[in-house]
């Protein structure tokens, strides 16, 4: 069943989806410095090209994919070329995800359809086009990107936090359903990281003071800070390791302590 004490990914290939910056871009770098090959994909040829600079700029040799994984035929397609051209994938990352911050009530059924279609249906299209192959090589990791909002609700994030909650009950599940066939599936659930997704929430005003979601959210951590999407790495590889083989349906919530804490008294 392994070496428990192994954090090594030599040799394995690991599929990160939305990878082209922001969280993914980081955990599929720390993939590629512990051995791994990486695969990811993008909406967007624009952004994969951008990526594909980056990686081979940080002295990484990654294959990207344009391909969007609400998609379920151009997700198929996608891991039938991964296989043919890389290999068979041995680490899935559902890290792809949008947010939509509106009041629920100015909230059309659509909007909310379309956070759900990214969040939650996309990690079930992707996980059930990996598993097979999974299965027939004998392991698997899948490892679902979280959020402080699988446990905790605030205003304007409704479906946000209905995908992210669902999230975390699919990762469950796939645990329950696949554990049998030796695949993990866990979550990481990040804390406020510091990326594209979370930059209008960060913005200096026109004063030049700070945004007052930024000084919310500092007072609400206990480590008084925004963390840095690198800050999920270690706990991105232990999870894709054999160090992690008995960890299975967990969600690690990498939050620099925020559900820890009831926040910063007056
Ligand atoms: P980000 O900077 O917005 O990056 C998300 C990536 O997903 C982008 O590359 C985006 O591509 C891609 N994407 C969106 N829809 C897609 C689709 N249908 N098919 C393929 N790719 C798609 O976000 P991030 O902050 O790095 O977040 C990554 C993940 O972590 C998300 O699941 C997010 O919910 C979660 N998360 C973030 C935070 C945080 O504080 N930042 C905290 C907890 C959880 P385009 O740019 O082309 O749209
Ligand atoms: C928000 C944020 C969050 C974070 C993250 C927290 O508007 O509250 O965007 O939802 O992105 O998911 O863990």
């Amino acid at each position: 069943m392994g070496d428990y004490l192994n954090f090594s990914l030599e040799g394995k290939v690991a599929l990160v989806t939305g990878a082209s910056y922001g969280i993914g871009y980081a955990i599929a770098s720390a993939y590629a410095k512990s051995g791994a090959k990486i695969v990811f994909c993008d909406i967007k040829q624009e952004f994969v090209d951008k990526g594909l600079d980056s990686y081979k700029a940080d002295g990484i040799d990654a294959k990207g994919y344009v391909c969007d994984v609400t998609n379920e035929a151009m997700v198929q397609d996608m891991v039938k070329k991964i296989e043919n051209e890389v290999g068979v994938i041995d680490i899935l990352v559902n890290n792809a995800g949008i947010i939509k911050r509106i009041p629920m009530c100015d909230m059309t059924a659509d909007e909310f359809r379309q956070v759900i279609d990214v969040d939650l249906n996309a990690p079930f299209i992707v996980a059930k086009a990996v598993i097979p192959s999974m299965i027939k090589k004998g392991h698997g990791k899948i490892i679902n990107i979280c959020s402080m909002m699988s446990e905790l609700g605030r205003e304007t994030v409704s479906a946000y936090a209905a995908a992210k909650g669902g999230l975390k009950m699919l990762t469950r599940n796939i645990c329950s359903e696949y554990g049998a066939d030796n695949i993990q599936c866990n979550g990481i659930g990040p804390g406020y990281i510091a990326t594209p997704q979370t930059a209008p929430l960060r913005e200096k005003q026109a004063d030049g003071s700070r945004h007052p979601f930024d000084q919310f959210i500092c007072g609400r951590t206990p480590a008084g800070r925004w963390l840095e999407a690198e800050e999920l790495t270690g706990p991105a590889v232990f999870l894709a390791s054999d160090a992690s083989n008995a960890v299975n349906g967990h969600i690690l919530y990498v939050d620099g302590g925020i559900l820890a804490y009831i926040g910063k008294q007056p």
